[in-house]
Order: C-alpha cells, then sequence, then structure tokens
C-alpha cells in the first residue's frame, strides 16, 4: 500500500479522499491554489503544497507544477478526484513516465474512452445495445444527411471529443441536418480541438441511467448497481439516486452485465461509470463511459456499503478485489442533493462568504462538503457547495429524510439552489419516480408555482 498520496483537487472531493486515506493510514498531501490556502482539506491533509495562482489554467490543471509537488514531497501516487486532470491521458502518462502512480485506469482506457465515437464501436463490440447511427465520425455533410435519414428523425449530433452534453445538437427534420451538422462541426473544432462528428437517433423521454464498475489488475471486474441521473439542468445534474425507480432486478441484472462487458473489453483497471439512456419501453442504449469517480458516487456507496475510494486506492496499489458480484448486496435506497451556490431561479452562480451555515443531520444523513461557517465561495470554480446525501429502507424514507434534512439546512451569506431542492422534493412526479432528462426543465417552466425561499 501507499505511504503517501498526492491529492490533485480542492473542495468536498479533496476532502472524501483525505477521510479514506486517513482509514488506511496513507498520508495526504493537498496540492491547492492561493484562492484555498485556507481550506478545510488544507487543513485536514497532513501536508499541503501550493501549486498555482487563483485561476485553475496556472494550479488545479497545471500538470508540470503538480508533478513537481508530488516529486518534491515524495509522494507515491497521485489522486485526482473529478474534474480538472481526472480524465487528462496525457497527464497520466506523464505520471507513469514519472514513476508516480496515477490512481485511477491507464491513459489508454482514458484515450479510448475519451473518443465518443470510438467508444460505441467497442460497445458495439462488446455485445452492448448503442443507439442507431453512424459508426465512424462523419465525414461530410452529405454524409450526416443519410446517416441521419437513415436512422430516422429526430437525431442527435454529437461531438466524439465532447461528452457529458458538450457540443450536442438535437435535429428534428432533414432542413434543419445540414446547418446543424455544419454548426456543430465548427463549434466541436473550436471547444476540443477535433472536428469529429458521430450522429444517433435521438430518445425522447428518456432517463439517465449509469453503472457503477469496478476492475482489478487480475481481471475481476463487477457493476455495483445504478444511479438514476434524470434530474438534470443543461446536463448539470441537480440529483441522483440508486437504485432507479426504473430498474428492477433482471434490468440491473442486464445493465450490469452490459457494463461489466464493455470494461471488460477494455481490459479496464479501477472505478469507472457507463452511462446508459433508458428508454420509454424499458430498452437501455450505451451513451458514453467515464473513466474517473464521479460526483455522485456516494449514492452507491450507501446502497452497497463499499467505499469507492478505498477501492480505488487499493486497486492502484495492485490489490485485489476483495469481494466479487454475489457478495455485493444492494439495501434500501439513497438519494444526493446537488447543493450549488447559485441563484434559485436565474442559476447564476453566486459566490461571496457563507455567514451561517447549518447542516441537518441524524439517521440516515450524510453531507459531503468543504465549506464551513464564514468560509469564502470563490469565483475562480465550480458552484457546487455541498452534497446531501440521505439514505433508507425504501425510497419514501429517503425521501422523506432528504425533506426534513433541506427544511433544517441554512446557508445564509451567498444564495444557493436549496428552495428549488425542497420544490423538488416535494413535486408529485418526482415523489412517484416519474422523471427523465426532460423533467426539469418542465418542471421550471410551471412558473405559477413560484420557488419558495
Ligand atoms: C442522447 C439523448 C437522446 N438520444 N443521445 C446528454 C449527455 C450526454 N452524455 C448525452 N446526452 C444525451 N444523449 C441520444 N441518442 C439525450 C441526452 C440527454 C439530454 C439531451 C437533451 C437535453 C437534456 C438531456 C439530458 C440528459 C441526456
Amino acid at each position: 500500500m501507499f505511504h503517501k498520496i498526492l491529492i490533485a483537487n480542492r473542495g468536498e472531493i479533496a476532502l472524501r479522499i483525505i477521510r479514506t486515506c486517513r482509514e488506511l493510514g496513507i498520508r495526504t498531501v493537498i496540492a491547492h491554489s492561493t484562492a484555498d490556502a485556507h481550506s478545510l482539506p488544507v487543513r485536514l491533509a497532513d501536508e499541503s503544497i501550493c501549486v498555482g495562482p487563483d485561476d485553475a489554467r496556472g494550479s488545479y490543471l497545471n500538470i508540470a507544477s503538480i508533478i513537481s509537488a508530488a516529486v518534491v514531497t515524495d509522494s507515491e501516487a497521485i489522486h485526482p478526484g473529478y474534474g480538472f486532470l481526472a480524465e487528462n491521458p496525457a497527464f497520466a502518462d506523464i505520471c507513469r513516465a514519472c514513476g508516480l502512480t496515477f490512481i485511477g485506469p491507464s491513459p489508454e482506457a482514458i484515450r479510448l474512452m475519451g473518443d465518443k465515437a470510438q467508444a460505441r464501436v467497442i460497445a458495439k463490440q462488446a455485445g452492448v445495445p448503442v443507439v442507431p447511427g453512424s459508426e465512424l465520425p462523419l465525414k461530410d455533410e452529405g454524409e450526416a444527411v443519410e446517416v441521419a435519414e437513415a436512422a430516422g428523425f429526430p437525431v442527435i449530433f454529437k461531438a466524439a471529443a465532447g461528452g457529458g452534453g458538450r457540443g450536442m445538437r438535437i435535429v428534428r427534420g432533414r432542413a434543419e441536418a445540414t446547418p446543424a451538422f455544419a454548426a456543430c462541426q465548427a463549434e466541436a473544432g473550436a471547444a476540443f480541438g477535433s472536428s469529429e462528428i458521430y450522429c444517433e437517433k435521438f430518445i425522447e423521454e428518456a432517463r439517465h441511467v449509469e453503472v457503477q464498475v469496478l476492475g482489478d489488475k487480475n481481471g475481476i471486474r463487477v457493476h455495483l448497481g445504478e444511479r438514476d441521473c434524470s434530474v438534470q439542468r443543461r446536463h448539470q445534474k441537480l440529483i441522483e439516486e440508486s437504485p432507479s425507480p426504473a430498474v428492477d432486478a433482471d434490468l440491473r441484472r442486464r445493465m450490469g452485465a452490459a457494463a461489466v462487458a464493455l470494461a471488460s473489453n477494455i481490459g479496464y483497471i479501477g472505478a469507472g461509470t457507463i452511462e446508459f439512456l433508458l428508454d420509454t419501453d424499458g430498452r437501455f442504449y450505451f451513451m458514453e463511459m467515464n473513466t474517473r469517480i464521479q460526483v455522485e458516487h456516494p449514492v452507491t456507496e450507501m446502497v452497497t456499503g463499499i467505499d469507492l475510494i478505498k477501492e480505488q486506492i487499493k486497486i492502484a496499489a495492485g490489490e485485489s478485489l476483495s469481494f466479487r458480484q454475489e457478495d455485493i448486496q444492494f439495501t434500501g435506497h439513497s438519494i444526493e442533493c446537488r447543493i450549488n451556490a447559485e441563484d434559485p431561479v436565474t442559476f447564476t452562480p453566486s459566490p461571496g462568504k457563507i455567514t451561517t451555515f447549518h447542516l441537518p443531520g441524524g439517521p440516515g444523513v450524510r453531507v459531503d462538503t468543504a465549506a464551513h461557517p464564514e468560509c469564502k465561495i470563490s469565483p475562480y470554480y465550480d458552484s457546487m457547495i455541498a452534497k446531501l446525501i440521505t439514505r433508507g429502507n425504501n425510497r419514501m424514507e429517503a425521501i422523506s429524510r432528504m425533506r426534513r434534512s433541506l427544511e433544517v439546512m441554512v446557508v445564509e451569506g451567498i444564495r444557493t439552489n436549496i428552495p428549488l431542492q425542497r420544490r423538488i422534493l416535494n413535486d408529485p412526479d418526482f415523489i412517484r419516480g416519474n422523471i427523465d432528462t426532460g423533467y426539469l426543465e418542465r418542471l421550471l417552466e410551471r412558473k405559477e408555482e413560484a420557488v419558495a425561499s
């Protein structure tokens, strides 16, 4: 096992990694920006090292600075958390070249799954259902129209180097296809440095359901069930839960087997997530694979009892998985609400100093946050300030615990989306589990029920 790990991240995930390292008896070094010099992760890690200025490009994304920090602190491994360098194959390559263990999959696996068009081909080869569409990146407008017509409108054009909803265009008819293709291609080129585009049939009213997998060096691979992430706005997830209200034991087994088949096909080692679309007829289709730990990993931990960060670290250290698929039991239900520093109506970021910060507690309540009273929420980073996670013996108990938690959570000094989360948790459609990727947009259209602050 490692003696010392450098954490190349900030906020709640940095704290989350520190906590598991303490349990494992591993020393931690937090690499931080000047803006985070007084943050909780800096105070709680065993060591800290400043890697650059407030702007993430000079610090959390600064590969040379982070590698140097790991070397001078004698760290053996780097945990990238999520975002920043977590899915940067060049960074994983450099870690390897410098004799540092990147706590994550191989650079080859990151690179392979980072090309979303390539990932589709690999999924198909592994026998995993994919949405009808193009097998290779589209050459030109002519081919785009051809493939779109074969798939049947509506279709969606996606940037091969995109992902997570970036660089996508929904196309409802033939007339829109040519201009949409050109616009999508230009956007992709400017945003990702690759203008490769692929096409899929657009699945309406789908749910976003993703499967957590783990793989070790011996080729043992398991799935840890699914998370339903359908409550999102502009591809920003607001609420995640496990299990999905739309997935029964049989579908879980089939989706889990598909996810494991894909992971096995690429010899995947580490923690990963396979995203699927689940249509209204209960059919599922591969969308993309995320080769990192995800924000919403706690709901999986709450229903499986498995510490995913601990497993990531053990796998990276070369240890074998200590359990098999049949050992994994799913018990109860867990929900996560992301608490963001933003206006609950306009969604504009709301940085500033938190004056009052009161957290809920009691049975089945977990809060992952690095925020605290008197802390400053910086404008330089993501607006998520806390994750409120509840667990119950069933979905309704998890909802009740989330409702009572949201009722007593107080954040003053900045605006937050807590009022919006309260509204969702009291919405009859959400309570029924009647959610799809268009759910939140529809709720926000219903202006008559103003968000109660
Ligand atoms: C889709 C889709 C429907 N059909 N692909 C969004 C995130 C990225 N992983 C892929 N995404 C989607 N891909 C096909 N073929 C629906 C989404 C999608 C979505 C689309 C429009 C508006 C909101 C959405 C929310 C989640 C997923």
